[in-house]
């Protein structure tokens, strides 16, 4: 095939004559993907294939089904804060991969989804081709920030740069590619531009900050919100609290961007009781749900910081919106303060006795969840990843479990998808190298994605899987018998032997009854070449309900 197939070595600016595959192979290379998931399929064959020809520097990771793959690029986005990319077939691959989407979408998480479609000249016919699906290009506009779709091999070099621009610019969200096989198959003059497209950051008004800067100045009792638009301004944001004598509140996306044990820092659930006494806050690349499920009135002021504009609009329109990015808009509300000088008293030890009382509250009644989370916390670095489920230790780990980097907390935000932690959490190994990874299951999100298994084995992903069993779909469980007088319907569970399921896979799998079998088997397992999973017994109706620090309540 000569020169056709150097798709890695081609240089911008300058036409090489190659196909439609190699072109996206090439965009690949060019924007650095180190990692592609994905499941092959007709319509992507000559994608598979250019991967083949030109796979140096690009791990391909292949699952067992798309849904798997998805999530895998989700956990690596998650981790990483670069794009994730995922590879599936039209049709029902996409529709596999849609929960992942809208998972991504919720998480603001920076995955690209590259798929096909029928052949161009069947497109939008409803002949019934293979995989075909009534507007699959309208599904993921749906599903994604921007999605683009290639007529010519010759268009891939800018529909490539267009996604990774949209990755990487403004608000982070999935996009999705469709690239026909006919154009896959084709072969074209490709040029990419010599120049990348720029990836420019808003400038920052200067007016929005002086009147930032006046209310933050005039406020009484001010409190910052972060969200996981603001995971790379931990200093700016930790002058800001400083400055300003404000806690810094997390909920889950934001988790990390200060240290849990800084002075400064919030969960979020010890914090609720004190947004009715605020005057003031400043929300940092957040939705700010709080606005809405703890309340607002006319004494509440808002000063909002992100690079979505309607996003600040949503709720309630705040007082000053800042237009930016999280680190360059409190950077700036920082030198404003600094400028007219603010001094506050200490509140430090006002801040560190309400995290105490709240710890000893949690400690005592959110039991055994918070046993399992003391251990798996003394197991991990402080850089190691946990992610979390829909299930029983995961909700308690969103206000119970200590974060002290970003990218290390990774959690389904509102989407809620049960069963997409194991697959998430495989794709966040991948991206966290030889940082441990721990994942937390019940048994039923757990077999959502368990086929994967052979995907950890088959590409040795050496994370930990803890899988919570009770046999029960538990959560709807506890709420049939709370709210149904113990009708119970649909949540009962049959479960495979959990130990003998790894085994067979060829994994280690080990028993674990209890928090100290639990630190027994994650010490024995520590450094392990390869993936562990542990089992845990669990007894719904000996486990306190964790609901009640996630779910917010209305206090002004
Ligand atoms: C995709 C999806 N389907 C269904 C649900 C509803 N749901 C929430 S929790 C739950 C049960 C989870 O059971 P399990 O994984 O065993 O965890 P446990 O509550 O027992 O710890 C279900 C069915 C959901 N959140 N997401």
């Amino acid at each position: 095939m000569g020169s056709m197939t150097e798709s890695r070595g081609m240089e911008a600016g300058t036409a090489t004559r190659m196909t439609g595959g190699d072109a996206l192979v090439a965009g690949l290379h060019r924007w650095g993907v180190d990692t592609v998931f994905g499941v092959p399929g007709v319509q992507l064959d000559e994608f598979f294939d250019g991967l083949y020809r030109n796979h140096d520097g690009i791990r391909l990771i292949h699952t067992r089904h798309e849904q798997g793959a998805a999530y895998m690029a989700l956990g690596y986005a998650m981790v990483t804060g670069r794009p994730g990319v995922c590879a599936v077939v039209p049709g029902p691959g996409v529709l596999n991969a849609g929960a992942a989407l809208s998972t991504a979408y919720a998480c603001n998480a920076r995955v690209l989804c590259l798929t096909s479609t029928v052949n161009s000249a069947l497109l939008d016919r409803r002949h019934g081709a293979l995989h075909e699906i009534n507007d699959q290009t309208g599904l993921l506009r749906n599903l994604t920030k921007w999605s683009g779709r290639a007529s010519h091999a010759s268009d891939i070099p800018r529909l490539v740069d267009e996604a990774f621009r949209q990755l990487l610019t403004g608000r982070p969200q999935p996009v999705a590619l469709e690239i026909p096989p006919d154009i896959l198959a084709q072969v074209a003059m490709i040029r990419f531009d010599a120049a990348m497209p720029s990836l420019e950051k808003p400038v920052i008004d200067p007016v929005a900050v002086e009147q930032a800067a006046r209310l933050a100045t005039t406020a009484r009792n001010p409190m910052i919100v972060v969200g996981g638009g603001a995971l790379g301004a931990r200093d700016e944001i930790r002058a800001l609290a400083e400055r300003l004598q404000a806690p810094v509140v997390s909920r889950h996306m934001g988790r990390g961007t200060l240290r849990d044990d800084d002075d400064y820092a919030l969960p979020a659930a010890a914090a609720l009781p004190h947004w009715a006494d605020i005057d003031l806050v400043i929300g940092i690349g957040t939705r700010l749900q709080q606005l809405r499920e703890w309340g607002h009135d006319d004494r509440l002021k808002i000063i909002r910081i992100d690079l979505d504009q309607a996003e600040m609009q949503r709720v309630v329109p705040p007082t000053v919106a800042l237009f930016g990015d999280a680190a360059d808009g409190t950077a700036a509300l920082v030198a404003a303060l600094d400028a007219v000088g603010v001094s506050r008293p200490d509140r430090r030890a006002e801040f560190h006795a309400i995290k105490q009382a709240f710890r000893e509250e949690i400690s005592r009644d959110i039991q055994p969840q918070m046993s399992y989370l003391d251990v798996i916390r003394a197991a991990m670095a402080d850089d190691d990843v946990f992610v979390d489920e829909m299930t029983q230790v995961g909700y308690a780990s969103r206000y119970g479990l200590p974060i002290h980097t970003p990218r290390t907390y990774v959690n389904s935000s509102y989407q809620g998808t049960l069963g997409y932690g194991f697959a998430t959490a495989l794709g966040a190994q991948v991206g966290a190298g030889r940082r441990r990874t721990i994942s937390v299951n019940g048994d039923g999100g757990f077999l959502y994605t368990m086929p994967e298994l052979a995907t950890a084995m088959l590409h040795n992903i050496p994370l930990t899987a803890i899988v919570f069993f009770d046999g029960n779909f538990g959560n709807v469980r506890r709420i049939q018998q709370n709210k149904y007088q113990g009708r119970l319907i649909a949540s009962e569970l049959h479960n495979p032997d959990f130990v003998k399921l790894a085994e067979s896979f060829g994994m280690k799998g080990i028993l674990a009854d209890g928090p100290a079998a639990l630190a027994q088997a994650l010490a024995d397992t520590k450094g392990h070449d390869g993936p562990v999973l542990i089992a845990v017994p669990f007894e719904l109706d000996k486990t306190a309900s964790p609901w009640k620090h996630v779910h917010g309540r209305k206090v002004r």
